[in-house]
């Protein structure tokens, strides 16, 4: 392609292409340029929105420029790419990030303070970009920061949602769900209106001969809605290389459908068309680890599967290569079941439209996919009804059939004679009507499946997936342990820390190879380094304080143990053991004498997440973490010793400012029910304790930090079973100090009882799953380790310290490359500067 461009051509081009600012004084005259021309305003006009609309324009510009240099370097070189198919994004703000990775906020901010803003003020003003729920699109975030600050030639592929996870109010206790509108001024998308595809939907399957006398299927008539693409550039660390995350809009297929409609005068079938198109990409599905078979999901599903992979098949035939070579040059990661269906359109392409045989294509597909489980829960795991499937996408209904009948036939062969095996294995489950298990095909269709923690590895293995293992072989099936972005989560959330690490360590070199951080533990001794960490812990203490202060109007002493609990509310995550575990505490403290309260060490207990919105027990937590909050935090008997504080709206900016703060966090899940959990990391990361269960990556936290340095406790996943059973045959004994809570509760004390009596109800009557009244016991003696412990500033600190330097394995750069080695098989692009 270059050699075919005229060298007075190119030189002319080259003489006027765009150019990146390189210092502050260039930046200033690019934000000024885009405050006075773009955005029409003027010093006389330009408030804080204006200047953060104008920073992130120059950044944009800056970006976009390396962007188109990465595409071009990743199209010549023609090496392998790697396709992370998502339904969530949980992106956050984007101009801090912007700054940092490119290397210039000290320019900017010193620019933006020549033009009489504070920078501070202007990243403020960006809305988050919230197109995801919680751990799992948070997750795919920090591997596009990780994918591009390594160099690897990937691409995200998502849905462009109208409206991100909703905005969260607390009205008197309950939260309330208002729409989170957040595409008016982002200027981080380039809407790409010359490419588009265009999706079908319902009609029904033709069989008719081919030239050569082969019967093909082919699926005729139906609905078609138009797929268009946004880009999202994604800076990497210190590299040049951006790349890019694209996100579909669904909007109405142009064409003279509509215009003939519109000209017979049916103007409003016409516009309503349009409407139930767009609608596909509306809004994201406020569940997390919940699915709810909704058509519209399915619709969406397909939608960004089907689009997503024809904008990948067309980039290969650019490249005329056989269809064998496909998968030496394309490595599709499926980020949970939600984009299973692209193996099954894969196949079609390959099948219905390209003419491969059936095996021929069918290796290329498995050859072709990974896929990532996060979860055993079986509320989350994706199943969709048979008639569902086959009124929304016929063809692709069939073509499951036939993968299933020629999987079952492989497995009769390997294991005759047991119809057990084949109905449990069966992609259709027999109920009624029948379901799609989606998790089967992911298996099937992939040449890997991992899990995302150790513990859920083996449980994946040994449980839900066991006789897949016994078919295919346990090789099939891998670890992948989570990790975080220390870009976002450490140096931006958290500058302070990082710079003294920094000016130990020599360089931020940390920051790209966290493993460095092991050197820190040369310095725990140190008094002067330690009295600076705990400086910095107290600044973030006060940072979240005052966040507190504006947000709830209630004022925390800095000087209390901050004890943090924030992620989605989930039954299985446990705040409603932490909020029982801070009643306990409150009645403690109730029933001493003066004298006793003087030995209390003060708490803050910190909550924050999203409740599902048709979640009603979840609901019924938040309420009641909000009732105990209004009664003890204005109990004049306990003061400063406890308070209770629910930030509303939980989301990655607030994240930014809470996990720096935290002296203790927690991570209680019912043992064996969280996959992995990431933000036990990001808190561990920024000098925060934890208290946790031997669940999800605290395990792998535990054996990297040691025991000495974490709060452990409760039943261990191996006897979760045998409890549930016993529950279940009535021998189950409520633990006698959290019989008094649930006293407390039904004497009214935090308002109207019957709220809340669905919660206790769960535990004493309903077998209580989650086990609660089991781990109680554990829970509050170990809390009370936790005071004890906070009491030793100094052994506090040396734990705090230590765990930090012992946290290099936690950085989704080494996750990445685990799946660029064992999965992918892709190799980063030398970047040269
Ligand atoms: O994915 C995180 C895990 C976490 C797990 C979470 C998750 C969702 O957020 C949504 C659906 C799902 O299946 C799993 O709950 O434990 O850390 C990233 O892997």
């Amino acid at each position: 392609v270059e050699a075919s461009i005229p060298e007075p051509l190119r030189e002319a081009w080259r003489k006027y292409s765009a150019h990146e600012f390189t210092n502050k004084d260039e930046f200033e005259r690019e934000l000024v340029r885009h405050i006075e021309t773009t955005l029409a305003r003027s010093l006389y006009n330009c408030d804080d929105l204006a200047a953060y609309s104008g920073t992130a324009l120059a950044f944009r510009d800056r970006l976009i420029i390396e962007w188109n240099r990465t595409q071009q370097r990743q199209t010549f070189t023609d090496q392998k790419r790697v396709y992370y198919l998502s339904l969530e994004f949980l992106m956050g703000r984007a101009l801090d990030n912007a700054m940092l990775n490119v290397g210039m906020k000290d320019a900017a901010r010193e620019g933006l303070q020549d033009l009489g803003f504070r920078i501070e003020d202007v990243i403020g003003q960006e809305h988050d970009a919230a197109l995801g729920n919680g751990g799992l699109g948070r997750l795919a975030a920090c591997f596009l920061d990780s994918l591009a600050t390594l160099n690897y030639p990937a691409w995200g592929y998502g849905l462009r949602y109208r409206y991100g996870i909703f905005k969260q109010e607390i009205v008197n206790g309950y939260q309330m769900e208002v729409p989170d509108y957040w595409l008016d001024n982002n200027p981080w998308e380039f809407p790409r209106h010359d490419i588009t595809v265009d999706i079908q939907f319902y009609g029904h399957v033709k069989k008719k001969q081919d030239e050569n006398g082969k019967l093909v299927a082919s699926w005729v008539e139906g609905e078609v809605v138009q797929a268009v693409a946004y880009d999202v550039p994604i800076p990497g660390y210190g590299t040049k290389t951006t790349n890019n995350l694209r996100l579909w809009s669904s909007k109405a297929s142009s064409g003279e459908f509509d215009f003939q409609k519109f000209n017979a005068g049916d103007y409003e079938s016409a516009v309503a068309d349009q409407q139930t198109a767009e609608t596909i990409s509306a809004v994201l599905y406020p569940n997390d680890n919940l699915e709810r078979g909704k058509e519209l999901r399915l619709k969406q599903q397909y939608f960004w599967c089907a689009a997503s992979l024809y904008d990948i098949v067309r980039r290969f035939k650019k490249t005329k290569r056989a269809w064998s070579e496909f998968p030496d040059q394309v490595a599709i990661q499926l980020n949970d079941t939600h984009p299973t269906l692209a193996i099954v359109e894969m196949q079609r392409i390959l099948i219905d439209i390209e003419g491969l045989e059936w095996d021929e294509a069918w290796t290329i597909v498995t050859k072709t996919f990974g896929y990532t489980n996060h979860t055993v829960l079986p509320e989350a795991l994706e199943k969709w009804s048979v008639p569902l499937m086959q009124n929304l996408l016929p063809r692709h209904l069939q073509i499951i059939y036939d993968i299933n009948l020629y999987f079952l036939q492989s497995v009769e062969k390997q294991f005759p004679n047991n119809r057990e095996i084949l109905s449990r294995v069966s992609i259709i489950e027999e109920s009624h009507p029948k379901m799609v298990r989606m998790a089967y095909i992911a298996i099937i269709g992939s040449h890997k499946v991992n899990g995302v923690a150790e513990l859920h590895s083996d449980l994946l293995k040994s449980t839900l997936f066991k006789d897949f293992v016994d078919i295919y072989g346990v090789d099939r099936f891998t670890n992948v342990t989570n990790g975080v972005t220390p870009r976002r989560w450490l140096h931006q959330a958290n500058p302070a820390l990082s710079s003294l690490i920094a000016e130990k360590l020599g360089g931020h070199e940390f920051l790209t190879d966290l493993t460095l951080l092991d050197k820190l533990e040369a310095f725990v001794d140190d008094k002067d380094f330690r009295r600076q960490w705990a400086h910095i812990k107290s600044d973030n203490k006060l940072r979240l304080a005052k966040l507190i202060k504006d947000t709830t109007g209630y004022k925390v002493n800095p000087e209390s143990l901050f004890d943090i609990q924030v992620k989605r509310i989930h039954e299985y995550k446990r705040q409603q053991l932490n909020i029982f575990g801070v009643i306990h505490r409150y009645l403690k403290i109730k029933g001493m004498s003066a004298e006793e309260r003087k030995k209390v060490v003060p708490r803050v207990s910190v909550f924050g997440g999203k409740a599902a919105p048709g979640y009603w027990m979840a609901k019924t937590i938040i309420h009641l973490i909000n009732k105990v909050a209004a009664v003890v935090n204005n109990d004049s008997d306990v003061g400063d010793l406890l308070k209770v504080i629910f930030i509303e709206d939980y989301n990655v900016s607030k994240a930014e400012i809470i996990c720096p703060a935290s002296d203790i966090s927690e991570h209680i899940s019912t043992a064996g029910t969280e996959g992995s959990g990431t933000s036990n990391m990001k808190f561990v990361l920024n000098g925060g304790l934890i208290i946790g269960t031997c669940d999800g990556a605290n395990i792998e936290i535990t054996r990297e930090i040691g025991d000495q340095n974490i709060f452990l406790f409760g039943n261990l996943a191996e006897d979760v079973e045998d409890l549930r059973h016993r529950h279940f045959y009535g021998d189950f004994q409520l633990d006698p100090a959290l019989e008094k809570v649930f006293k407390a509760i039904k004497d009214n004390m935090f308002g109207d009882a019957g709220d809340f009596s669905a919660l206790t109800a769960s535990i004493e009557e309903h077998g209580d799953y989650y086990l609660v009244s089991d781990d109680f016991h554990s829970y509050v003696t170990t809390h009370e380790m936790v005071d004890e412990a906070f009491l030793n500033k100094e052994e506090w600190l040396a734990k705090s310290i230590t765990s930090v330097a012992r946290m290099g394995f936690f950085s989704t750069d080494r996750v990445i490359n685990e799946y660029a080695d064992s999965i992918w098989n892709v190799e980063p692009l030398a970047v040269k500067d």
